[in-house]
């Protein structure tokens, strides 16, 4: 037995797996939902209620919460933590925590909670998150000082993006500059989880970092024109750049005693979610593309060499098992899927019927523009909600059409979006909570014209986490990894009907046009 145990805190949740690489085998699985197992954070999908529609923020006491619930449910259910040889884990991206100087003596106790203890070490109470899009003045400050956005997107693989971490960190200088002096450590939501597991002062992955407009891509370390352009004094306040494989401590004996781990139980750097996923899916080399259905829907891909999106949308991170991944993010994935299902009280299997046995593809010429929320890709600051199609759609008296308009937008949106990452790939990897919906496969088939498919493990950005623990510590390859754990459920492919390439071609004409008539 060789057990690995990947974390991953997601948008909603945070979730662990464990694998057992001896035997080849998943061994345990578990889950904490941040609205429905930590209601007192009012957090029903993982970020705080605003009155601006484009300030999304979390509390990051709910995740340090989360994880004592998560372990403690381990516990209680006879899992024994003691026997995991290794750990890694994943975040959603972008994300920051601020911690004031008591950071660098913090030293947790069993007699109160980790959320208890972080409190008193915090120098900002909220958490801006990837959904923030806010942060627009501070993008062409930071683009105009650094040399251009051309400039900004060849150092860093993005041009200054508004809910990346570098804007984020200025508009907070910005509005609030005392509390951003007493800032003595900045952490992304990855490497945050990492220190709340060592109590050490852990360093931040490649994958995770290139999402911060801060890190030079070639240089693998932070770009100190960068950091000036962004805040005074940044640099100080960044933990070290590291490779993804680094381990950057040992399980602190707050989880030791409290636990049951072993003490001495390495820790290898944390990553984000879409880098994590890209190793859980097997995807760790060019030629295979990935979509997440995930709170956002993300589609990437590794590539040897990094290529940037000459519209601007896209991104370069680093892959954690070497080279580069691409990819290119939507605001409106899950949250709008059910948002539409909300309105036509449609749950997850009568969507799916909808879609496949109700309508046709094409959806007699109904579309929807269904940015619920402020969107990254293509960039929607303002929520714009438009039904174009017969009367009764119009009328949001169609909810099977409804269902059908909500998942043929999106995928025409992506395919239109994603065109500069690659050759047209054949197959096409799917994960993520909404992957398990059949009719969303089948409609993403259709409208790339690839086969698509998920795998037997549900979780990859956990998977990943734990390939990645095992990968560095046993020192396992790759390869090895992805044939054992990463395998596609044979049940799940969905295959493309060439009948509907026509009226997908023509239907993606006429999504850009409703693209153009209704947003500036
Ligand atoms: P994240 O990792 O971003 O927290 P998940 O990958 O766990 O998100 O996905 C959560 C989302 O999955 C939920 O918001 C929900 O809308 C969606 N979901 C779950 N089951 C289905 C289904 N059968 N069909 C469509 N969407 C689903
Ligand atoms: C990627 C992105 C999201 C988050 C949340 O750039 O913003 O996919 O990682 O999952």
């Amino acid at each position: 037995m060789s057990l690995f145990l990947g974390l991953d805190s997601s948008t909603q949740s945070l979730s662990a797996i464990v694998i057992d690489t001896d035997c080849g085998t998943v061994v345990y699985e578990d889950a904490v939902n941040f609205g429905r197992h930590l209601p007192h954070y009012h957090s029903p999908s993982g970020f705080l209620e605003h009155s601006d529609p484009l300030v999304k923020q979390s509390n990051p006491l709910m995740w340090a919460e989360a994880l004592d619930l998560l372990l403690t449910r381990g516990k209680e259910k006879g899992f024994a933590w003691n026997a995991v040889e290794g750990i890694s884990g994943s975040g959603q991206q972008h994300g920051s925590i601020y911690l004031n100087d008591g950071y660098f003596d913090a030293c947790f106790s069993t007699e109160q909670s980790l959320a208890n203890q972080v409190k008193p070490l915090l120098s900002r109470d909220v958490s801006p998150i990837w959904m923030d899009s806010s942060t627009s003045a501070e993008c062409q400050k930071i683009a105009d000082a650094a040399g251009g956005n051309g400039r900004v997107a060849a150092v860093t693989g993005s041009p200054a993006i508004e809910r990346f971490t570098g804007p984020q960190i200025r508009r907070f200088y910005k509005e609030d500059p005392e509390s951003y002096e007493r800032t003595a450590r900045i952490h992304l939501v990855s490497s945050f989880m990492a220190w709340l597991l060592t109590g050490t002062d852990v360093g931040i992955d490649f994958g995770d970092g290139a999402g911060m407009n801060l890190l030079d891509l070639a240089e693998q370390d932070w770009n100190l024109a960068l950091a000036d352009a962004t805040a005074p004094g940044l640099l100080q306040k960044l933990p070290k750049a590291v490779a993804s494989d680094t381990v950057v401590g040992q399980i602190a004996d707050y989880f030791v005693i409290k636990y049951g781990f072993c003490a001495g139980t390495p820790v290898v750097a944390w990553t984000g979610d879409n880098p994590s996923s890209l190793v859980g899916m097997g995807a760790t080399e060019p030629g295979t593309a990935v979509i997440s259905l995930g709170t956002s829907d993300t589609y990437f891909a590794a590539m040897q060499e990094p290529r940037t999106d000459p519209n601007g949308y896209g991104h370069v991170f680093g892959n954690p098992a070497g080279g580069y991944m691409s990819l290119i993010c939507f605001q409106n994935g899950s949250l709008a899927r059910e948002a539409v299902a909300k309105e036509h009280s449609l749950d997850w299997d009568a969507f799916a019927d909808a879609i496949l046995n109700r309508t046709q593809p094409g959806n007699e010429g109904n579309m929807l523009l269904y940015y619920f929320t402020p969107e990254v890709t293509p960039r929607i600051l303002k929520p714009t909600v438009r039904y174009a199609g017969t009367e009764a759609f119009v009328n949001g008296q169609d909810a099977n059409s409804a269902a059908r308009a909500i998942v043929e937008s999106q995928a025409l949106s992506m395919q239109l979006h994603t065109g500069w990452i690659s050759d047209k790939p054949s197959r096409i990897l799917v994960t993520g909570g909404a992957s398990r919906n059949p009719a969303i496969r089948q409609v993403l088939a259709d409208v790339f014209q690839a086969e698509i498919l998920s795998l037997t493990v549900n979780n990859s950005a956990g998977l990943g986490a734990a390939l990645r623990a095992a990968q560095a510590i046993k020192r396992l390859s790759w390869q090895s990894l992805a044939n054992t754990f990463s395998q596609p459920d044979e049940s799940s492919r969905a295959l493309p009907n060439a009948a509907t390439a026509d009226i997908y071609r023509e239907m993606s004409q006429r999504f850009v046009e409703l693209l153009a008539a209704h947003i500036s």
